[in-house]
């Protein structure tokens, strides 16, 4: 499964918008989990740490973030500028969220509960295992 941009539905009118995330090809899995982050320093990185089976989709409700995908092989860059757009990531990913505009929140719907052992929480682990298949 390749990381990808996800488009996300927005509904406007004068009072203002409704954006939906639901089935099908707007979300690839069946959400057990809802988080969100914010009053991150825009110094400041945060992820670095892989899934084993996690899938997550990811939205910047407000403000900008670059999220980088690294899958062993090669390390793409994702930009959330807004919540049009979501960032579907299926397990395997290495991400690193860096660069959040001031005032950014992102949310994300999860696959799964939250389970530390589905961490991969040191890099060279993450490579040893996408290298073992
Ligand atoms: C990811 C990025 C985007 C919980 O207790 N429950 C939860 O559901 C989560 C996500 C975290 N936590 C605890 C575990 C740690 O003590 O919150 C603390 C910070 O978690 P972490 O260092 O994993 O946070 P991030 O921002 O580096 O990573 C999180 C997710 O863990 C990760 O899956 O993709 O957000």
């Amino acid at each position: 499964m390749e990381a990808r941009y996800l488009q996300v539905p927005i509904l406007s009118d004068r009072f203002g918008f409704i954006g939906v995330v639901e089935g099908g090809e707007n979300l690839p899995f069946a959400p057990k989990r809802f988080y969100f982050i914010g009053g991150v320093p825009e110094d400041a990185s945060r992820g670095s740490h892989a899934h084993r089976e996690l899938q997550q989709v990811i939205l910047a409700l407000s403000g900008s973030v670059v999220i980088e995908l690294d899958n062993g092989d090669t390390v793409r860059e994702f930009v959330l500028d807004g919540p049009h757009t979501a960032l579907y990531v299926p397990p395997g990913y290495w991400r690193t969220l860096r660069s959040f505009a001031p005032n950014t929140v992102i949310g994300v719907l999860a696959s799964k509960e939250y389970d530390e052992a589905d961490y991969f929480r040191a890099y060279q682990d993450f490579l040893k295992w996408k290298r073992n298949g």
